[in-house]
């Protein structure tokens, strides 16, 4: 094949053949890359000269996987699994040179080898499941042939890798190479591999007690629920322990189809992609210089503050916390120190790195401070005015060069940046609580923001590990703009019949990690409640009067116990149909399909609108909002990717029978038969 990208070249070492790949960016097992192990094993296998053969790869990694891309597509070249098995079949022992990441198609190679040499570094694992698949080249077979059914059984369906160093624990790994030398490393290997010969693993017995794999479905239930794949894994593996080999591998690929297949591993895989995307600002002027951020000021020694300082800290680079009062100072800066310890209680961190952080921590009553300061985010009262006159004294405070964020959650980044002089360098660092939790930033770009600046808040949100998303300036940004959407129908279902459980019990079995009425009482409903418990105007009035807060006084929409379980609550209901009745609304039966149009279509309208006015790049960014910032359930792959799903001419009909204003963009799509 003329066209075929040389992906896989070979050199020799006395009697030691070696197989090379070389397919930037991660080695993944491209089709090119597949024919290319073909042919140099076939050489290799064919030379009477050649003894031993070594598998490695150029670049940052070995072998990553299967190419996620192919997916979908026509198959091209030849089959993963023929490829893997004619190399399980080689007459000569085959070592695997391990370095970067092993994993998924990237370890089964290297478990149809022989043996693995592998540098200390170098992590192997099978992330399958979080694609909403299984290792789908004799991975679930072999793994408990060499590692035992437990440890199998506990990678394929949690997808985390091992270390080099607990892979040698195991067996996965023969033997550990130096960090830079790992070439000449597996070529000695291969000598000493010589003598002892070929070790097909199928050959090899499973071990271990399968017993363990309903402990693993019951301790993993409540991650696991909606999902498939966790327990095709499972399946899989315990096929293992009972079928022969090749039995097995057929079980596999059964189960490995039905995935593929399903709607599940398809947004998974898009959620994959949407991620990496998501990171990538459109239009970016290719000489665009990150400015440095070596040393961050937050203004706000709150949950919000301390949340997002811990983040930066834990990354090595030093805060200083603002507050205006001592006590509040204080407590702030305890705050963040019991949060380390507890985490350092369940081994997250070393007492010393507690220190190490903390150390990096200058607590401080004096804005002035923040003068060195490269990256200043406030995270004070949500008050248009408190942060207009705040950003007004960082601009005669801060360098030159430094940005100025505000972690507003919805007020117009735009109006705080004209405070300054300076609004290129303004934007808006929109952390989800808890800050040092929750994965999700948006990064809101005013009209004025500077791509340098929008460039290194994106680099800086990553560095600390957030999925960054670019945002618009308008009421809400992206995700809470789309969640008032879901939040306004849901109050007016209880005006109409339903209950706050009903509701929230829609929203759970949808997959949500809670439903409008939970959130509700998290956030607390006393927020912007006049404290005139005689004026009751509107149902939060009625239950602000009643002294229900939320969870923060044990009541809400729901009772809550001490340990914050929730429990339906008779006062609760009788207080909404006490409004409902005063309001002559009658009560109605609410059906759980009226539920999800009525609650979610909306909020895809929104999502629609908000593309339609350029406040989202794109649509997968929409919906990485809502997988890392609201929980919305990977397996359905956001709202965006959801309502192709359901169909747009399904949602664009119930819109219109709601009386909504449907998004043009939407209604075009659905026209056109498309989705996002
Ligand atoms: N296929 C295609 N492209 C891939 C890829 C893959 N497997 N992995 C990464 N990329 C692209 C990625 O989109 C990005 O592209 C670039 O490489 C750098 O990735 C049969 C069925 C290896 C730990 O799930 O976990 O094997 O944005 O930004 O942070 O049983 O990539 O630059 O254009 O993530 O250094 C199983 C997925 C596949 C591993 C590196 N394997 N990859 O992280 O870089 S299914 C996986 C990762 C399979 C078999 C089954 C990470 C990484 P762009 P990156 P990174």
């Amino acid at each position: 094949m003329s066209d075929m990208p040389q992906s896989v070249t070979s050199a020799r070492d006395g009697e030691v053949y070696v197989v090379i790949v070389n397919n930037p960016p991660v080695n993944a097992l491209s089709w090119h890359v597949r024919q290319g192990l073909s042919d140099k094993f076939a050489e290799a296998l064919a030379d009477d000269s050649v003894k031993a053969i070594v598998l490695r790869c150029d670049g940052a990694t070995f072998i990553a996987g299967a190419d996620i891309t192919e997916f979908g597509k026509a198959p091209q070249g030849p089959d993963f699994n023929a490829v893997l098995n004619s190399i399980e079949q080689a007459t000569k022992p085959v070592v695997a040179a391990i370095h970067g990441t092993a994993l998924g198609g990237g370890l089964e190679t290297a478990l149809v080898c022989h043996y693995r040499v592998a540098v200390p570094s170098a992590k192997l694992g099978v992330p399958e499941v979080k694609l909403g698949l299984l290792p789908g080249a004799g991975g679930t077979q072999r793994l408990p042939r060499i590692v035992g059914v437990e440890m199998a059984a506990e990678m394929v369906s949690g997808g985390e890798p091992l270390s080099a160093k607990k892979a040698a624990e195991v067996g996965l790994v023969d033997r550990l190479a130096g960090e830079d030398s790992l070439a000449a490393d597996a070529i000695a290997f291969a000598r000493e591999a010589i003598a002892m010969g070929p070790r097909p693993t199928r050959d090899r017995p499973v071990t271990g007690d399968v017993a363990v794999i309903e402990k693993l479905k019951s301790a993993n239930a409540r991650k696991w629920k909606g999902f498939d794949a966790p327990y095709a894994n499972l399946a899989c593996v315990e096929a293992a322990t009972r079928l022969p080999f090749d039995e097995g591998l057929k079980f596999e690929r059964t189960e490995f189809t039905k995935l593929m297949s399903g709607s599940q591993s398809a947004a998974q895989r898009y959620m994959f992609f949407a991620e990496r995307q998501a990171a990538k600002i459109d239009g970016l002027p290719k000489d665009v210089q990150l400015r440095g951020i070596s040393k961050v000021g937050v203004i706000g020694a709150g949950t919000m503050g301390g949340g997002i300082t811990m983040n930066f800290l834990q990354k090595g680079i030093p805060v200083t916390i603002i507050e205006m009062v001592q006590e509040n100072l204080d407590r702030g800066v305890g705050v963040i120190r019991k949060n380390y310890e507890a985490s350092a209680a369940k081994g997250r961190f070393k007492p010393e790195q507690v220190e190490a952080m903390m150390g990096l921590l200058t607590p401080s009553l004096s804005l002035e401070d923040l003068a060195d300061c490269d990256l200043i985010i406030e995270a004070v009262y949500e008050n248009m005015d408190v942060k207009k006159e705040l950003f007004g004294k960082l601009d005669a405070i801060a360098k030159p060069g430094a940005i100025l964020a505000s972690n507003t959650s919805y007020l117009d980044v735009n109006e705080i940046a004209s405070a300054t002089k300076r609004p290129a360098d303004v934007l808006g660092m929109h952390f989800f609580s808890p800050a040092n939790v929750m994965k999700l930033l948006e990064v809101v770009r005013g009209d004025a923001t500077a791509p340098d600046v929008l460039a290194t808040a994106m680099a800086i949100g990553k560095k600390i590990g957030k999925v960054a998303v670019v945002a618009g300036v308008c009421h809400g940004f992206i995700g809470n703009r789309m969640l008032s959407q879901r939040q306004i129908p849901a109050n007016a279902l209880l005006m109409e019949g339903a209950l706050p459980d009903q509701i929230d019990q829609v929203h759970l079995d949808f997959g949500m990690p809670m439903g409008p009425f939970q959130m509700s009482d998290l956030a607390g409903l006393d927020i912007g409640w006049h404290r005139d418990p005689s004026r009751i105007e509107t149902l939060r009035d009625a239950f602000c009067a009643a002294g229900r807060f939320g969870q923060k006084n044990g009541k809400g929409f729901y009772d809550y116990d001490e340990r914050r379980n929730r429990t339906v609550s008779a006062e609760a209901n009788a207080i909404i149909e006490d409004f409902r009745s005063k309001s002559n609304l009658a009560k109605r039966e609410v059906t759980t399909q009226e539920i999800i149009e009525r609650t979610i279509y909306p909020m895809v309208n929104e999502g629609a609108k908000i593309l339609e006015e350029g406040k989202a790049q794109r649509a997968s960014d929409i919906d990485v909002v809502w997988i890392y910032g609201y929980g919305w359930p990977v397996y359905r792959g956001g709202p965006m990717f959801w309502a192709g799903l359901e169909g747009l001419g399904k949602i664009v009909a119930s819109l219109d029978a709601q009386g909504i204003e449907v998004s043009p963009l939407l209604r075009a799509k659905a026209e056109k038969g498309e989705s996002f």
